[in-house]
């Protein structure tokens, strides 16, 4: 990357995204001329660290995108609703973590092993949604097959780390758990019930039709990824008491003829996909071997003996990198490369 380099601006610097945001971009040595860390007033004056610099956290404002060529928002919907929109404004493209734009059909919404022309949409209004976590990881896995075999239909139930809540999900699992262990009383604030040592049918809140709005997430955006508005797709979403990486239980049906061998053949070479199968010696994608790594783990791929054309994967990632901050980097990367 010998290329122009880039003013960057991070807003939600001092969150459990923004805190791998900044990894990432050092570990993957982006073209960085200037960068501008922000959160709420709550964390102005606070220090991080980038590149082995200390660096000011300041308040986001109206104003702090003069200059930035690019800003990775991971501050939450409302404020991406808010400040998205004042930030493309001044001059600045908008990669935008939250849910606040993934669904306006004039933003792109983008995995770059997937779709990675679709960014060239941003200059309808200087914004580029990065997807869900549990979505992107399934697209990764998926898309290989979409090409090749034509997906009919999808049925998911995920299993997801509490760090995708942020840092208050971390510390309450860490304390229950804690508390359990030692026999004390178990406080709630971020679930609305205990989450050590149990599984919650629930994850972001309900909507009208019973299903959770994170299970509509990886419906929509699924389809809106892949380009496919015919792909059939049910979703159960349940957290469980991991601190990082979701891991997914998928079932594809296809169109055309597959076989579990040939989808671990196509796997063994797709984009950002690590094939992990071999049940034999008890390899098989887990959390925490996922944890701290950017490709999407993939495993358990069986034929699915009940269905005509049909298998069944097992695909794990870390939620924090590949699920939100990787994701953006690689986008932004593709941002600095082709665009600017
Ligand atoms: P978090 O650990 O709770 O951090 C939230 C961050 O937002 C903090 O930096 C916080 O600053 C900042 N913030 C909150 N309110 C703000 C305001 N009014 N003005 C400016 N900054 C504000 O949460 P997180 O896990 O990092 O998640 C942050 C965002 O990323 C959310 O929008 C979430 O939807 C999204 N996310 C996306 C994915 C994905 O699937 N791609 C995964 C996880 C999270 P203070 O420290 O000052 O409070
Ligand atoms: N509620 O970016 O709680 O739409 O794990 C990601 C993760 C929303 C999102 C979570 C969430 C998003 C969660």
């Amino acid at each position: 990357m010998g290329q122009k380099k880039i003013n960057i601006a991070l807003a939600g610097a001092t969150g459990a995204v923004g805190d791998q945001m900044i990894t990432c971009l050092e570990e993957r040595e982006f073209p960085i001329k200037s960068i501008k860390l922000l959160a709420s007033r709550r964390s102005a004056g606070r220090k991080l660290n980038f590149n082995g610099q200390s660096i000011e956290v300041e308040e986001l404002t109206e104003n702090s995108f003069k200059g930035i060529d690019i800003a990775l928002f991971s501050a939450g919907g409302s404020t991406s609703k808010k400040f998205a929109p004042i930030a493309a404004k001044s001059g600045c493209i908008v990669i935008d973590n939250s849910s606040a734009w993934r669904m306006d059909p004039a933003v792109p919404l983008v995995v770059p092993e997937v779709n990675p022309q679709a960014i060239a949409d941003y200059t309808n209004k200087g914004i580029i949604a990065n997807p869900n976590c549990s979505t992107i990881q399934m697209v990764v896995a998926l898309f290989p097959i979409h090409k090749q075999f034509k997906i009919k239909r999808i049925v998911v139930s995920t299993y997801q780390a509490v760090s995708g809540t942020g840092k208050k999900a971390i510390a309450e699992l860490f304390d229950q758990t804690r508390a359990m262990i030692n026999f004390l009383d178990i406080k709630k604030n971020v679930y609305p019930h205990r989450i050590a040592f149990n599984c919650l049918p629930h994850i972001d809140q309900f909507e009208e039709n019973g299903y959770t709005k994170e299970e509509m997430k990886m419906v929509n955006e699924t389809r809106k990824i892949m380009e496919d508005d015919t792909i059939g797709i049910t979703a159960t979403t349940v957290r469980v008491p991991v601190f990082f990486s979701h891991s997914e239980a998928v079932n594809v049906e296809t169109v055309k003829p597959v076989s579990a061998a040939r989808v671990q053949d196509l796997l063994k070479n797709a984009p950002g996909v690590k094939l992990v199968d071999d049940p034999s010696n008890n390899l098989y994608p887990l959390a925490i071997d996922a944890a701290g790594h950017d490709l999407t783990f993939v495993g358990r791929i069986r034929d699915d003996e009940s269905l005509e054309n049909g298998i069944n994967l097992w695909i794990v990632a870390d939620n924090i990198r590949k699920g939100a901050a990787t994701n953006a980097v690689q986008i932004a990367e593709l941002l600095a490369q082709q665009y600017l």
